[in-house]
């Protein structure tokens, strides 16, 4: 990966998109438009904060995050790849995958009227390979503005077909988990990940009291995180994905994981944009999969 230096030559646009080696090393691009701003970080394509004009930020980043190489970072917009979850059948193997640990590259950068477009692109090495052995692609292209949009795709540039699972998995700020509802979910299947895998059905809208993980199936629509605290609400749209994954931690996963800081569930949620548990994606040689989304903020009326 290249340094702040090189990457401002080759991708800087001046008052639109700045790098610099920001807390523990990490490398950033710090995104302006004249409607919203962003930081993006260069391991794991990861997006740390989006602020549309106006608006407290609408994305987590844990107060205790504290930038790793090679490690995850507790926060923003974390990119699960080629695995969501455990892996299947090997748990020596990263939770997640590990597109979120690795550096990408950026290869290309562009101001497009009122918004900035990043894209990145990881190609698995050989290291990466021994835990997938898979040729492949991805590309994470971000653009920002009024709203923020994620597109992931897929490429696969071998001559083998392969399957895959995924996941934007987005940390929403809220001002208090108390107060916070996602709608949208009403009626649809899901899998109760919290001590085990129970199938249930969501009646009415999602509420968190208590440690909630959940994979919501079949359910390609849009969904709203409504916050009576911040008196908002932030819709999520998408593309290629049937899944969504509704997390919070609470108070003991909080301190099992270490990095969410003092009393941090409270203040975040995640709704991630997925391809998982039964909506897995087999993707052909030669041929491109895009998992999309987009988040738009509305005040409350
Ligand atoms: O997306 C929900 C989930 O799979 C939870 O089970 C929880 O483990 C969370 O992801 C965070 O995973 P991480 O590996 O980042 O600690």
């Amino acid at each position: 990966m290249s340094d702040p230096k090189s990457l401002d030559r080759e991708f800087g646009v001046a008052g639109g998109i700045e790098f610099h080696t920001g807390d523990g090393g990490a490398v950033v691009a710090e995104v302006r438009t004249a409607e919203a701003t962003a930081s993006v970080a260069l391991q794991g394509a990861q997006v740390l904060a989006w602020a549309p004009g106006g608006q407290p930020p609408v994305l987590w980043l844990s107060p205790a995050a504290r930038f790793t190489a090679g490690k995850p970072l507790r926060g923003g917009t974390p990119v699960c790849w080629p695995w969501f979850g455990p892996h299947p059948d090997d748990a020596t193997k990263p939770a997640h995958g590990f597109a979120r640990n690795v550096d990408w590259n950026v290869v290309e950068t562009a101001v497009l009227g009122s918004t900035v477009r990043i894209a990145m692109r990881l190609i698995p090495e050989p290291v990466q390979r021994e835990l997938w052995p898979h040729s492949a692609e991805l590309t994470l292209t971000v653009t920002v503005g009024e709203c923020l949009r994620l597109d992931l795709t897929t490429r696969n540039t071998g001559a083998e077909p392969f399957t895959i699972t995924q996941a934007l998995h987005t940390y929403f700020h809220v001002g208090d988990i108390a107060a916070t509802r996602v709608e949208g979910l009403d009626g649809t299947a899901y899998i109760d990940s919290v001590g085990g895998t129970a199938r249930l059905v969501q009646d009415g809208p999602i509420t968190v009291t208590g440690e909630l993980d959940r994979i919501y199936l079949d359910c390609p629509g849009k969904a709203t995180i409504v916050d009576e605290s911040l008196q908002r609400q932030i819709h999520i749209t998408k593309q290629g994905s049937r899944s969504y994954v509704v997390w919070n931690p609470w108070v003991e996963k909080s301190a099992r994981l270490g990095d969410m800081g003092d009393d941090g569930y409270r203040q975040m949620i995640c709704v991630e944009t997925t391809n998982a548990a039964d909506d897995v994606v087999d993707v052909a040689p030669g041929t491109d999969y895009t998992l999309s989304t987009e988040y738009s903020v509305e005040p409350l009326t």
